[in-house]
Protein backbone atom coordinates (compact mmCIF):
# COMPACT_ATOMS: atom_id res chain seq x y z
CA UNK A 1 0.00 0.00 0.00
CA UNK A 2 2.79 2.31 0.31
CA UNK A 3 2.98 3.22 -3.38
CA UNK A 4 -0.39 4.40 -3.07
CA UNK A 5 1.07 6.97 -0.63
CA UNK A 6 4.14 7.89 -2.87
CA UNK A 7 4.62 11.30 -3.23
CA UNK A 8 4.69 10.61 -7.33
CA UNK A 9 0.69 9.81 -7.05
CA UNK A 10 0.10 13.16 -5.71
CA UNK A 11 0.62 16.81 -6.87
CA UNK A 12 -0.07 18.40 -3.59
CA UNK A 13 0.42 18.35 -0.06
CA UNK A 14 -1.56 20.69 1.00
CA UNK A 15 -5.44 20.38 2.08
CA UNK A 16 -7.91 22.73 0.27
CA UNK A 17 -10.81 23.09 2.71
CA UNK A 18 -11.24 26.51 3.92
CA UNK A 19 -9.78 27.28 6.91
CA UNK A 20 -13.40 27.70 8.47
CA UNK A 21 -13.92 23.91 8.05
CA UNK A 22 -10.73 22.73 8.91
CA UNK A 23 -10.35 24.33 12.03
CA UNK A 24 -13.25 21.71 12.51
CA UNK A 25 -10.80 19.01 11.84
CA UNK A 26 -7.69 20.14 13.50
CA UNK A 27 -7.60 18.39 17.20
CA UNK A 28 -7.76 15.27 15.47
CA UNK A 29 -6.36 15.62 11.97
CA UNK A 30 -3.43 17.90 11.67
CA UNK A 31 -3.26 19.74 8.52
CA UNK A 32 -0.82 18.20 6.90
CA UNK A 33 -2.04 14.53 7.31
CA UNK A 34 -4.68 15.64 4.62
CA UNK A 35 -4.07 14.99 1.40
CA UNK A 36 -5.53 16.48 -1.71
CA UNK A 37 -4.92 14.77 -5.25
CA UNK A 38 -5.55 15.87 -8.31
CA UNK A 39 -6.98 13.51 -10.56
CA UNK A 40 -8.73 13.65 -13.80
CA UNK A 41 -12.45 12.14 -14.46
CA UNK A 42 -12.80 8.74 -16.13
CA UNK A 43 -15.98 8.18 -17.97
CA UNK A 44 -18.38 5.50 -17.46
CA UNK A 45 -18.26 5.50 -13.23
CA UNK A 46 -22.47 5.55 -13.44
CA UNK A 47 -23.81 3.48 -11.05
CA UNK A 48 -26.10 0.36 -13.07
CA UNK A 49 -28.98 -1.01 -11.41
CA UNK A 50 -27.03 -1.68 -8.55
CA UNK A 51 -23.90 0.04 -7.75
CA UNK A 52 -20.93 0.25 -9.81
CA UNK A 53 -19.52 -2.75 -11.27
CA UNK A 54 -16.58 -3.25 -13.75
CA UNK A 55 -13.41 -5.21 -13.88
CA UNK A 56 -11.10 -5.26 -11.41
CA UNK A 57 -8.53 -4.24 -13.73
CA UNK A 58 -10.43 -0.79 -14.24
CA UNK A 59 -10.80 -0.47 -10.63
CA UNK A 60 -6.81 -0.73 -10.19
CA UNK A 61 -5.79 2.04 -13.07
CA UNK A 62 -4.75 5.25 -11.05
CA UNK A 63 -7.04 6.98 -9.15
CA UNK A 64 -9.88 5.19 -10.57
CA UNK A 65 -11.52 3.57 -7.22
CA UNK A 66 -10.67 6.75 -5.49
CA UNK A 67 -12.58 8.77 -7.99
CA UNK A 68 -15.77 6.98 -7.39
CA UNK A 69 -15.30 6.49 -3.42
CA UNK A 70 -14.89 10.54 -3.41
CA UNK A 71 -18.04 11.01 -5.05
CA UNK A 72 -19.91 8.62 -2.65
CA UNK A 73 -18.97 10.78 0.20
CA UNK A 74 -19.25 14.29 -1.73
CA UNK A 75 -22.51 13.08 -2.87
CA UNK A 76 -23.55 11.99 0.97
CA UNK A 77 -27.35 13.67 1.75
CA UNK A 78 -26.06 16.09 4.70
CA UNK A 79 -22.61 15.80 3.88
CA UNK A 80 -19.87 13.08 5.00
CA UNK A 81 -18.69 15.39 8.37
CA UNK A 82 -19.23 13.16 11.71
CA UNK A 83 -20.79 10.34 9.90
CA UNK A 84 -20.47 6.71 10.44
CA UNK A 85 -21.03 3.72 7.75
CA UNK A 86 -20.84 0.26 7.76
CA UNK A 87 -18.03 -1.12 5.49
CA UNK A 88 -18.28 -4.53 4.29
CA UNK A 89 -18.62 -7.14 0.99
CA UNK A 90 -18.66 -10.40 -0.58
CA UNK A 91 -14.60 -10.98 0.18
CA UNK A 92 -14.36 -10.72 -3.92
CA UNK A 93 -10.52 -10.10 -5.44
CA UNK A 94 -9.51 -6.84 -4.29
CA UNK A 95 -11.66 -6.19 -1.51
CA UNK A 96 -9.00 -5.78 1.37
CA UNK A 97 -7.22 -2.81 -0.93
CA UNK A 98 -10.79 -1.52 -1.75
CA UNK A 99 -11.11 -0.86 2.21
CA UNK A 100 -8.04 0.50 2.81
CA UNK A 101 -8.57 2.91 -0.14
CA UNK A 102 -11.86 3.69 1.88
CA UNK A 103 -10.53 4.01 5.07
CA UNK A 104 -8.40 6.63 4.27
CA UNK A 105 -10.92 8.96 2.16
CA UNK A 106 -13.77 8.29 4.94
CA UNK A 107 -10.72 9.61 6.86
CA UNK A 108 -10.00 12.68 4.73
CA UNK A 109 -13.81 13.39 4.13
CA UNK A 110 -14.62 13.54 7.91
CA UNK A 111 -16.14 10.27 8.67
CA UNK A 112 -16.19 9.51 12.37
CA UNK A 113 -16.63 6.01 12.51
CA UNK A 114 -16.73 3.12 10.06
CA UNK A 115 -18.66 -0.46 11.05
CA UNK A 116 -16.27 -3.20 8.94
CA UNK A 117 -17.07 -6.52 8.77
CA UNK A 118 -14.13 -8.37 9.60
CA UNK A 119 -11.49 -9.34 6.90
CA UNK A 120 -13.91 -6.88 4.53
CA UNK A 121 -16.75 -9.49 4.67
CA UNK A 122 -20.44 -8.88 5.14
CA UNK A 123 -23.13 -10.30 3.07
CA UNK A 124 -25.37 -7.58 1.58
CA UNK A 125 -28.32 -8.36 3.68
CA UNK A 126 -26.17 -7.47 6.50
CA UNK A 127 -24.64 -4.65 5.66
CA UNK A 128 -28.13 -3.21 5.06
CA UNK A 129 -29.31 -5.06 8.94
CA UNK A 130 -26.45 -3.10 10.27
CA UNK A 131 -27.12 0.07 9.07
CA UNK A 132 -30.32 -0.55 10.42
CA UNK A 133 -29.98 -1.89 13.69
CA UNK A 134 -27.18 0.43 14.40
CA UNK A 135 -29.33 3.64 13.12
CA UNK A 136 -25.92 4.37 10.74
CA UNK A 137 -25.60 7.26 8.19
CA UNK A 138 -25.28 4.22 5.23
CA UNK A 139 -23.00 2.01 4.15
CA UNK A 140 -20.25 0.96 1.15
CA UNK A 141 -20.98 -2.60 0.12
CA UNK A 142 -17.52 -4.03 -1.87
CA UNK A 143 -19.44 -6.28 -4.42
CA UNK A 144 -20.50 -6.96 -7.81
CA UNK A 145 -23.23 -9.33 -6.64
CA UNK A 146 -23.82 -12.50 -9.01
CA UNK A 147 -20.90 -11.51 -11.44
CA UNK A 148 -17.60 -13.49 -11.35
CA UNK A 149 -14.34 -12.43 -9.02
CA UNK A 150 -10.61 -12.66 -9.81
CA UNK A 151 -8.08 -10.46 -10.63
CA UNK A 152 -9.73 -10.81 -14.55
CA UNK A 153 -13.07 -10.46 -13.44
CA UNK A 154 -15.47 -8.22 -11.73
CA UNK A 155 -15.59 -5.80 -8.77
CA UNK A 156 -18.50 -2.94 -7.66
CA UNK A 157 -19.00 -0.87 -5.09
CA UNK A 158 -21.97 0.13 -4.23
CA UNK A 159 -23.59 2.84 -1.47
CA UNK A 160 -26.78 2.38 0.34
CA UNK A 161 -28.06 5.21 2.31
CA UNK A 162 -29.17 5.73 5.71
CA UNK A 163 -32.73 2.99 5.68
CA UNK A 164 -30.25 0.23 4.69
CA UNK A 165 -31.40 0.14 0.94
CA UNK A 166 -29.59 0.90 -2.67
CA UNK A 167 -28.55 4.58 -2.94
CA UNK A 168 -32.06 5.77 -5.11
CA UNK A 169 -31.37 7.21 -8.50
CA UNK A 170 -31.39 11.09 -7.39
CA UNK A 171 -28.18 10.01 -4.99
CA UNK A 172 -26.47 7.93 -7.58
CA UNK A 173 -27.26 10.51 -10.15
CA UNK A 174 -25.35 12.77 -8.35
CA UNK A 175 -22.60 10.68 -7.20
CA UNK A 176 -22.10 9.80 -11.76
CA UNK A 177 -22.30 13.77 -11.99
CA UNK A 178 -19.33 14.21 -9.75
CA UNK A 179 -17.15 11.53 -11.17
CA UNK A 180 -17.54 13.20 -14.36
CA UNK A 181 -16.15 16.75 -13.10
CA UNK A 182 -13.60 15.56 -10.52
CA UNK A 183 -10.55 16.94 -10.35
CA UNK A 184 -9.09 16.26 -6.79
CA UNK A 185 -9.71 13.63 -3.67
CA UNK A 186 -8.83 14.06 -0.54
CA UNK A 187 -6.80 11.35 1.73
CA UNK A 188 -5.45 10.63 4.28
CA UNK A 189 -1.72 8.89 5.08
CA UNK A 190 -2.83 5.38 7.44
CA UNK A 191 -0.70 2.16 7.36
CA UNK A 192 -3.24 -0.90 6.27
CA UNK A 193 -5.27 -1.50 9.26
CA UNK A 194 -5.22 -5.15 9.84
CA UNK A 195 -9.24 -6.01 9.22
CA UNK A 196 -8.89 -9.62 10.55
CA UNK A 197 -9.12 -8.78 14.36
CA UNK A 198 -12.73 -8.12 15.37
CA UNK A 199 -12.72 -4.66 18.46
CA UNK A 200 -12.48 -1.20 18.50
CA UNK A 201 -9.41 0.83 16.33
CA UNK A 202 -8.84 4.67 15.86
CA UNK A 203 -7.37 4.49 12.41
CA UNK A 204 -5.58 7.98 12.27
CA UNK A 205 -8.57 10.43 12.96
CA UNK A 206 -11.65 7.74 12.50
CA UNK A 207 -13.13 4.81 15.16
CA UNK A 208 -13.32 1.80 13.04
CA UNK A 209 -15.57 -1.27 14.89
CA UNK A 210 -14.47 -4.81 13.46
CA UNK A 211 -17.61 -6.81 13.37
CA UNK A 212 -17.87 -10.47 13.09
CA UNK A 213 -20.20 -10.67 9.95
CA UNK A 214 -22.58 -12.99 11.05
CA UNK A 215 -23.66 -12.43 14.18
CA UNK A 216 -25.83 -9.68 14.19
CA UNK A 217 -27.23 -10.71 11.32
CA UNK A 218 -28.21 -14.24 12.61
CA UNK A 219 -30.25 -12.55 15.55
CA UNK A 220 -32.19 -11.07 13.02
CA UNK A 221 -33.21 -13.94 11.49
CA UNK A 222 -33.92 -15.81 15.00
CA UNK A 223 -36.63 -12.74 15.86
CA UNK A 224 -37.98 -12.97 12.10
CA UNK A 225 -38.55 -17.08 12.35
CA UNK A 226 -39.57 -19.94 14.10
CA UNK A 227 -36.61 -21.76 13.94
CA UNK A 228 -38.21 -24.74 16.68
CA UNK A 229 -40.90 -25.24 14.33
CA UNK A 230 -38.38 -25.93 11.67
CA UNK A 231 -36.11 -27.73 14.00
CA UNK A 232 -39.05 -30.03 14.76
CA UNK A 233 -39.87 -30.58 11.10
CA UNK A 234 -36.72 -31.75 10.47
CA UNK A 235 -35.46 -33.70 13.56
CA UNK A 236 -38.69 -35.32 14.25
CA UNK A 237 -40.40 -36.38 10.63
CA UNK A 238 -39.67 -39.95 9.42
CA UNK A 239 -37.57 -40.23 7.26
CA UNK A 240 -35.76 -37.56 7.94
CA UNK A 241 -36.01 -34.79 5.23
CA UNK A 242 -32.83 -34.19 3.33
CA UNK A 243 -31.32 -30.43 3.07
CA UNK A 244 -28.64 -28.75 1.03
CA UNK A 245 -27.39 -25.45 1.01
CA UNK A 246 -24.95 -24.44 -1.76
CA UNK A 247 -23.25 -20.68 -1.14
CA UNK A 248 -21.63 -21.25 -4.18
CA UNK A 249 -18.48 -20.25 -2.61
CA UNK A 250 -19.62 -17.07 -1.94
CA UNK A 251 -20.24 -14.65 1.20
CA UNK A 252 -22.91 -16.47 3.04
CA UNK A 253 -20.87 -19.69 3.33
CA UNK A 254 -20.23 -18.60 6.88
CA UNK A 255 -24.21 -17.26 7.45
CA UNK A 256 -25.00 -21.14 6.01
CA UNK A 257 -22.80 -22.75 8.37
CA UNK A 258 -24.17 -20.67 11.43
CA UNK A 259 -28.21 -21.92 10.61
CA UNK A 260 -27.70 -25.04 9.02
CA UNK A 261 -25.30 -26.66 11.17
CA UNK A 262 -25.30 -23.99 14.14
CA UNK A 263 -28.71 -23.29 14.90
CA UNK A 264 -30.93 -26.28 13.11
CA UNK A 265 -28.56 -28.98 14.00
CA UNK A 266 -28.11 -30.71 10.58
CA UNK A 267 -24.72 -32.48 9.86
CA UNK A 268 -21.65 -31.25 7.40
CA UNK A 269 -23.48 -32.84 4.50
CA UNK A 270 -26.65 -30.61 4.36
CA UNK A 271 -23.97 -27.95 3.58
CA UNK A 272 -21.52 -27.40 0.66
CA UNK A 273 -19.13 -24.65 -1.09
CA UNK A 274 -19.38 -22.59 2.59
CA UNK A 275 -15.86 -20.88 2.21
CA UNK A 276 -15.86 -17.60 1.02
CA UNK A 277 -13.26 -17.47 -1.92
CA UNK A 278 -11.82 -14.39 -3.36
CA UNK A 279 -12.54 -16.17 -7.27
CA UNK A 280 -15.52 -18.05 -6.37
CA UNK A 281 -13.61 -21.07 -6.86
CA UNK A 282 -13.55 -19.63 -10.50
CA UNK A 283 -16.94 -20.18 -10.97
CA UNK A 284 -20.10 -17.66 -11.25
CA UNK A 285 -21.48 -17.00 -7.94
CA UNK A 286 -25.06 -17.05 -9.60
CA UNK A 287 -27.87 -19.48 -8.08
CA UNK A 288 -29.56 -20.51 -11.96
CA UNK A 289 -30.22 -23.47 -13.15
CA UNK A 290 -26.98 -22.77 -14.96
CA UNK A 291 -24.58 -21.61 -12.56
CA UNK A 292 -25.45 -24.00 -9.73
CA UNK A 293 -25.26 -27.06 -11.59
CA UNK A 294 -23.34 -28.61 -8.60
CA UNK A 295 -26.65 -28.10 -6.51
CA UNK A 296 -28.55 -29.35 -9.02
CA UNK A 297 -26.61 -32.29 -9.83
CA UNK A 298 -26.45 -33.45 -6.54
CA UNK A 299 -29.88 -32.56 -5.25
CA UNK A 300 -30.85 -34.85 -8.41
CA UNK A 301 -28.85 -37.91 -7.76
CA UNK A 302 -29.45 -37.79 -3.80
CA UNK A 303 -32.97 -37.06 -4.28
CA UNK A 304 -32.61 -34.28 -2.02
CA UNK A 305 -36.14 -32.96 -0.79
CA UNK A 306 -34.79 -29.42 0.11
CA UNK A 307 -31.85 -27.37 -1.85
CA UNK A 308 -31.18 -23.94 -1.91
CA UNK A 309 -28.14 -21.81 -3.31
CA UNK A 310 -27.29 -18.00 -2.34
CA UNK A 311 -25.21 -15.60 -5.05
CA UNK A 312 -22.01 -13.99 -4.42
CA UNK A 313 -23.06 -11.23 -1.83
CA UNK A 314 -26.17 -13.29 -0.68
CA UNK A 315 -29.06 -11.26 -1.92
CA UNK A 316 -30.10 -13.94 -4.01
CA UNK A 317 -31.88 -17.31 -3.95
CA UNK A 318 -32.73 -20.40 -5.81
CA UNK A 319 -35.52 -23.22 -4.12
CA UNK A 320 -34.76 -26.39 -5.96
CA UNK A 321 -35.88 -29.65 -4.14
CA UNK A 322 -35.78 -32.74 -6.24
CA UNK A 323 -37.86 -32.89 -9.50
CA UNK A 324 -38.85 -29.45 -8.08
CA UNK A 325 -37.61 -26.15 -9.72
CA UNK A 326 -39.40 -22.92 -8.05
CA UNK A 327 -39.07 -19.84 -10.37
CA UNK A 328 -38.62 -16.87 -8.26
CA UNK A 329 -42.22 -15.12 -9.83
CA UNK A 330 -43.56 -18.61 -7.77
CA UNK A 331 -41.40 -18.00 -4.78
CA UNK A 332 -42.09 -14.75 -3.62
CA UNK A 333 -46.25 -15.85 -4.56
CA UNK A 334 -46.04 -18.44 -2.38
CA UNK A 335 -43.89 -16.98 0.67
CA UNK A 336 -46.71 -14.20 0.54
CA UNK A 337 -49.28 -16.93 0.21
CA UNK A 338 -47.85 -18.34 3.69
CA UNK A 339 -46.39 -15.83 5.47
CA UNK A 340 -48.78 -15.24 8.49
CA UNK A 341 -49.29 -19.03 9.25
CA UNK A 342 -45.60 -19.73 8.86
CA UNK A 343 -43.51 -16.72 9.37
CA UNK A 344 -43.87 -15.03 13.39
CA UNK A 345 -43.01 -12.01 11.74
CA UNK A 346 -45.94 -11.37 9.47
CA UNK A 347 -48.43 -12.81 11.96
CA UNK A 348 -49.87 -9.33 13.26
CA UNK A 349 -50.62 -8.94 9.21
CA UNK A 350 -48.97 -7.90 5.57
CA UNK A 351 -48.89 -4.25 4.62
CA UNK A 352 -48.88 -4.72 0.84
CA UNK A 353 -47.06 -6.58 -1.78
CA UNK A 354 -45.11 -5.62 -4.74
CA UNK A 355 -43.02 -6.95 -7.50
CA UNK A 356 -40.75 -5.50 -10.65
CA UNK A 357 -42.29 -5.23 -13.75
CA UNK A 358 -40.39 -8.06 -15.85
CA UNK A 359 -41.69 -10.60 -12.90
CA UNK A 360 -44.52 -12.87 -13.31
CA UNK A 361 -47.87 -11.67 -12.15
CA UNK A 362 -48.61 -14.77 -9.32
CA UNK A 363 -47.84 -11.88 -6.74
CA UNK A 364 -50.54 -9.97 -7.89
CA UNK A 365 -53.18 -13.20 -7.93
CA UNK A 366 -52.33 -13.32 -4.31
CA UNK A 367 -52.56 -9.80 -3.33
CA UNK A 368 -55.84 -9.54 -4.94
CA UNK A 369 -57.02 -12.79 -3.09
CA UNK A 370 -56.04 -11.00 0.43
CA UNK A 371 -57.36 -7.48 -0.59
CA UNK A 372 -53.69 -6.16 -0.32
CA UNK A 373 -52.20 -3.55 -2.25
CA UNK A 374 -49.87 -4.30 -5.08
CA UNK A 375 -47.07 -2.61 -6.90
CA UNK A 376 -45.17 -3.13 -10.15
CA UNK A 377 -41.78 -1.26 -9.90
CA UNK A 378 -39.10 -1.19 -12.17
CA UNK A 379 -36.13 -3.96 -11.85
CA UNK A 380 -33.83 -2.90 -9.14
CA UNK A 381 -34.34 -3.33 -5.25
CA UNK A 382 -34.25 0.59 -4.80
CA UNK A 383 -37.38 1.08 -6.05
CA UNK A 384 -38.96 -1.25 -3.35
CA UNK A 385 -37.59 1.09 -0.50
CA UNK A 386 -39.88 4.07 -0.43
CA UNK A 387 -42.55 1.83 -0.52
CA UNK A 388 -41.29 0.07 2.64
CA UNK A 389 -40.43 3.09 4.67
CA UNK A 390 -43.91 4.34 4.20
CA UNK A 391 -45.19 1.10 5.31
CA UNK A 392 -46.89 0.16 2.69
CA UNK A 393 -45.46 -3.10 1.68
CA UNK A 394 -44.01 -6.36 3.49
CA UNK A 395 -42.88 -8.60 1.33
CA UNK A 396 -41.99 -8.15 -2.70
CA UNK A 397 -39.51 -9.81 -5.44
CA UNK A 398 -37.77 -10.60 -8.57
CA UNK A 399 -37.77 -12.55 -11.27
CA UNK A 400 -33.62 -12.37 -11.37
CA UNK A 401 -34.21 -14.50 -7.77
CA UNK A 402 -34.56 -11.43 -5.16
CA UNK A 403 -36.61 -12.36 -2.80
CA UNK A 404 -37.27 -10.31 0.50
CA UNK A 405 -39.13 -8.06 3.15
CA UNK A 406 -39.59 -4.76 4.99
CA UNK A 407 -37.37 -6.52 7.94
CA UNK A 408 -34.06 -5.02 5.83
CA UNK A 409 -33.83 -2.52 2.67
CA UNK A 410 -31.88 -5.51 0.57
CA UNK A 411 -33.47 -8.94 -1.24
CA UNK A 412 -32.27 -10.94 1.60
CA UNK A 413 -30.95 -14.84 -0.66
CA UNK A 414 -30.38 -16.66 3.53
CA UNK A 415 -33.81 -14.60 4.54
CA UNK A 416 -35.79 -16.67 1.48
CA UNK A 417 -34.55 -19.99 2.13
CA UNK A 418 -35.08 -19.80 5.78
CA UNK A 419 -38.37 -18.75 4.41
CA UNK A 420 -39.65 -21.79 2.53
CA UNK A 421 -37.95 -24.12 5.73
CA UNK A 422 -40.93 -22.26 7.05
CA UNK A 423 -43.12 -23.05 4.79
CA UNK A 424 -42.71 -26.80 4.34
CA UNK A 425 -42.34 -27.46 7.88
CA UNK A 426 -45.79 -25.54 8.65
CA UNK A 427 -47.36 -27.38 5.65
CA UNK A 428 -45.89 -30.68 7.26
CA UNK A 429 -47.90 -29.67 10.00
CA UNK A 430 -50.82 -29.44 7.93
CA UNK A 431 -50.32 -32.21 5.18
CA UNK A 432 -47.51 -34.45 6.54
CA UNK A 433 -44.78 -35.66 3.96
CA UNK A 434 -45.76 -32.24 1.71
CA UNK A 435 -42.38 -31.50 -0.34
CA UNK A 436 -41.75 -28.43 -2.70
CA UNK A 437 -43.85 -30.64 -5.23
CA UNK A 438 -46.61 -30.30 -3.44
CA UNK A 439 -46.38 -26.48 -1.72
CA UNK A 440 -45.85 -25.68 -5.58
CA UNK A 441 -49.41 -27.93 -6.90
CA UNK A 442 -51.16 -26.72 -4.13
CA UNK A 443 -50.49 -22.60 -5.22
CA UNK A 444 -51.11 -23.18 -9.05
CA UNK A 445 -54.71 -25.63 -8.40
CA UNK A 446 -55.57 -22.70 -6.12
CA UNK A 447 -54.47 -19.54 -7.54
CA UNK A 448 -53.42 -21.05 -11.11
CA UNK A 449 -50.02 -20.94 -12.76
CA UNK A 450 -48.15 -18.33 -14.25
CA UNK A 451 -45.61 -19.66 -16.52
CA UNK A 452 -42.41 -17.96 -16.88
CA UNK A 453 -38.46 -17.93 -18.36
CA UNK A 454 -35.97 -15.83 -19.01
CA UNK A 455 -33.25 -15.77 -21.96
CA UNK A 456 -29.86 -14.11 -21.09
CA UNK A 457 -27.42 -12.66 -24.11
CA UNK A 458 -24.52 -12.11 -21.96
CA UNK A 459 -21.96 -10.23 -23.59
CA UNK A 460 -23.06 -8.95 -27.05
CA UNK A 461 -21.91 -6.08 -28.54
CA UNK A 462 -23.79 -2.91 -26.95
CA UNK A 463 -24.44 -1.05 -30.78
CA UNK A 464 -26.15 -4.06 -31.93
CA UNK A 465 -28.32 -4.84 -29.00
CA UNK A 466 -29.42 -1.02 -28.63
CA UNK A 467 -30.20 -0.94 -32.52
CA UNK A 468 -32.21 -4.14 -31.26
CA UNK A 469 -34.29 -2.13 -28.76
CA UNK A 470 -34.81 0.97 -30.87
CA UNK A 471 -35.86 -1.38 -33.76
CA UNK A 472 -38.86 -2.94 -31.44
CA UNK A 473 -39.70 0.70 -30.01
CA UNK A 474 -39.93 1.85 -33.78
CA UNK A 475 -42.22 -1.29 -33.74
CA UNK A 476 -44.52 -0.40 -31.12
CA UNK A 477 -44.75 3.01 -32.54
CA UNK A 478 -46.15 2.22 -35.62
CA UNK A 479 -49.77 2.28 -36.69
CA UNK A 480 -51.63 -1.17 -35.88
CA UNK A 481 -48.67 -2.58 -34.08
CA UNK A 482 -51.56 -2.50 -31.20
CA UNK A 483 -54.14 -4.48 -32.76
CA UNK A 484 -52.43 -7.26 -34.92
CA UNK A 485 -51.70 -11.08 -34.33
CA UNK A 486 -48.39 -12.02 -33.64
CA UNK A 487 -47.26 -15.23 -35.25
CA UNK A 488 -45.39 -18.15 -33.93
CA UNK A 489 -43.08 -19.51 -36.60
CA UNK A 490 -43.58 -23.35 -35.78
CA UNK A 491 -47.10 -23.63 -34.72
CA UNK A 492 -50.77 -21.90 -36.20
CA UNK A 493 -50.31 -20.32 -32.28
CA UNK A 494 -51.25 -16.18 -32.96
CA UNK A 495 -51.55 -13.50 -29.84
CA UNK A 496 -52.98 -10.72 -30.49
CA UNK A 497 -51.54 -7.13 -28.86
CA UNK A 498 -53.49 -5.51 -26.66
CA UNK A 499 -50.90 -2.89 -25.14
CA UNK A 500 -46.70 -2.22 -26.23
CA UNK A 501 -44.95 0.19 -24.46
CA UNK A 502 -41.68 1.62 -22.41
CA UNK A 503 -42.23 0.78 -18.91
CA UNK A 504 -42.25 4.15 -16.61
CA UNK A 505 -42.71 4.36 -12.98
CA UNK A 506 -43.90 7.22 -10.58
CA UNK A 507 -42.66 6.36 -7.03
CA UNK A 508 -45.76 6.96 -5.36
CA UNK A 509 -44.53 7.90 -2.34
CA UNK A 510 -41.94 11.13 -3.97
CA UNK A 511 -43.20 11.46 -6.86
CA UNK A 512 -40.16 10.65 -8.68
CA UNK A 513 -40.19 8.98 -12.32
CA UNK A 514 -38.05 6.21 -13.90
CA UNK A 515 -38.75 6.58 -17.48
CA UNK A 516 -37.06 2.89 -20.08
CA UNK A 517 -37.21 0.66 -17.59
CA UNK A 518 -38.04 -1.78 -20.18
CA UNK A 519 -40.05 -2.60 -23.32
CA UNK A 520 -43.17 -4.36 -22.86
CA UNK A 521 -45.92 -6.40 -24.77
CA UNK A 522 -49.12 -7.35 -22.93
CA UNK A 523 -51.52 -10.04 -25.36
CA UNK A 524 -55.15 -10.10 -25.13
CA UNK A 525 -54.89 -13.36 -23.59
CA UNK A 526 -52.70 -11.72 -20.63
CA UNK A 527 -49.27 -13.12 -21.87
CA UNK A 528 -46.54 -10.79 -21.84
CA UNK A 529 -43.30 -10.47 -23.72
CA UNK A 530 -40.69 -7.73 -22.18
CA UNK A 531 -36.83 -6.81 -23.43
CA UNK A 532 -34.24 -5.08 -21.27
CA UNK A 533 -30.78 -4.57 -21.27
CA UNK A 534 -29.35 -5.31 -18.09
CA UNK A 535 -27.91 -3.07 -15.44
CA UNK A 536 -25.58 -4.79 -14.19
CA UNK A 537 -22.58 -6.36 -16.36
CA UNK A 538 -19.31 -4.79 -16.53
CA UNK A 539 -18.41 -5.26 -20.40
CA UNK A 540 -21.30 -5.19 -23.36
CA UNK A 541 -24.35 -5.49 -23.13
CA UNK A 542 -26.98 -8.32 -21.74
CA UNK A 543 -29.90 -8.62 -23.23
CA UNK A 544 -32.87 -9.92 -21.42
CA UNK A 545 -35.70 -11.87 -23.10
CA UNK A 546 -38.84 -12.47 -20.39
CA UNK A 547 -41.74 -14.10 -21.74
CA UNK A 548 -45.17 -15.11 -19.50
CA UNK A 549 -48.12 -17.37 -19.75
CA UNK A 550 -50.71 -17.34 -16.88
CA UNK A 551 -53.27 -20.80 -17.42
CA UNK A 552 -56.05 -21.86 -14.59
CA UNK A 553 -56.02 -24.85 -16.98
CA UNK A 554 -54.93 -27.96 -13.98
CA UNK A 555 -54.06 -30.39 -16.57
CA UNK A 556 -51.37 -27.78 -17.66
CA UNK A 557 -49.91 -27.10 -14.75
CA UNK A 558 -46.80 -30.18 -14.39
CA UNK A 559 -45.83 -29.09 -17.94
CA UNK A 560 -41.96 -27.75 -18.58
CA UNK A 561 -42.05 -23.86 -18.69
CA UNK A 562 -39.84 -24.21 -22.03
CA UNK A 563 -42.84 -26.57 -23.69
CA UNK A 564 -45.91 -24.16 -23.08
CA UNK A 565 -44.06 -20.89 -23.32
CA UNK A 566 -42.30 -21.67 -26.83
CA UNK A 567 -45.07 -19.97 -29.11
CA UNK A 568 -44.06 -17.11 -27.38
CA UNK A 569 -40.59 -17.15 -27.89
CA UNK A 570 -40.72 -18.03 -30.74
CA UNK A 571 -42.85 -14.75 -31.49
CA UNK A 572 -40.51 -12.84 -29.51
CA UNK A 573 -36.96 -13.65 -31.63
CA UNK A 574 -38.80 -13.08 -34.69
CA UNK A 575 -40.41 -9.91 -33.83
CA UNK A 576 -37.22 -8.02 -32.48
CA UNK A 577 -34.89 -9.78 -34.84
CA UNK A 578 -32.57 -10.66 -32.09
CA UNK A 579 -30.42 -12.96 -34.20
CA UNK A 580 -29.64 -10.55 -36.53
CA UNK A 581 -28.96 -7.52 -34.11
CA UNK A 582 -26.89 -9.99 -31.39
CA UNK A 583 -25.37 -12.40 -33.54
CA UNK A 584 -26.44 -15.22 -30.97
CA UNK A 585 -28.41 -18.16 -31.92
CA UNK A 586 -29.04 -19.06 -28.62
CA UNK A 587 -28.75 -17.80 -25.22
CA UNK A 588 -25.87 -17.94 -22.16
CA UNK A 589 -28.64 -18.70 -19.85
CA UNK A 590 -32.59 -19.79 -19.34
CA UNK A 591 -34.39 -19.92 -16.64
C1 LIG B 1 -29.35 -6.34 -9.04
C2 LIG B 1 -30.47 -5.59 -8.39
C3 LIG B 1 -31.78 -6.31 -8.61
C4 LIG B 1 -31.99 -6.55 -10.10
C5 LIG B 1 -30.81 -7.33 -10.64
C6 LIG B 1 -30.87 -7.60 -12.13
O1 LIG B 1 -29.20 -7.57 -8.40
O2 LIG B 1 -30.25 -5.48 -7.00
O3 LIG B 1 -32.78 -5.54 -8.07
O4 LIG B 1 -33.15 -7.27 -10.32
O5 LIG B 1 -29.65 -6.58 -10.40
O6 LIG B 1 -30.57 -6.48 -12.80
P1 LIG B 1 -30.27 -6.48 -14.35
O7 LIG B 1 -31.40 -7.23 -14.98
O8 LIG B 1 -30.25 -5.04 -14.67
O9 LIG B 1 -28.96 -7.20 -14.58
P2 LIG B 1 -27.81 -8.05 -7.84
O10 LIG B 1 -28.11 -9.38 -7.20
O11 LIG B 1 -26.92 -8.15 -9.05
O12 LIG B 1 -27.39 -6.99 -6.89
Amino acid sequence: MNELLSLKHYIHDHPVFPASQLSSFKAIVTMSDIITVQTKPYSGQKPGTSGLRKKVKIFQQEHYTENFVQAIFSAMPDGSEGKTIVLGGDGRYFSPEAAQIILRIAAANGIKHVILGQDAILSTPAVSALIRSLKTDGGILLTASHNPGGPDEDFGIKFNTANGGPAPEEVTDRIYKITEDIKEYKIVKLPDLDLSKTGEFQHGPIKVTIVDPVSNYIQLLKEIFDFDMIKNWLHTTTPKPTVLFDALNGVTGPYGRAIFIDELGLDESSVQQCVPKPDFGGSHPDPNLTYAHDLVARVEKEQIEFGAASDGDGDRNMIYGAGAFVTPSDSVAIIADWAEKAIPYFKSGIKGLARSMPTSGAIDIVAKSKGLEVFEVPTGWKFFGNLMDAGRLSICGEESFGTGSDHIREKDGVWAIVAWLSILAAANKEKPGSGINDVLMQHWKKYGRSFFSRYDYEQVESEGAEAMMSHLRETFASSGFVGSELKATSSDTSFEVAEADDFSYTDPIDGSVSTKQGLYIKFVDGSRIIFRLSGTGSSGATVRLYVEKYSKNESEFGEDAQVGLKPLIEVALSLSKLQEYTKRDKPNVIT
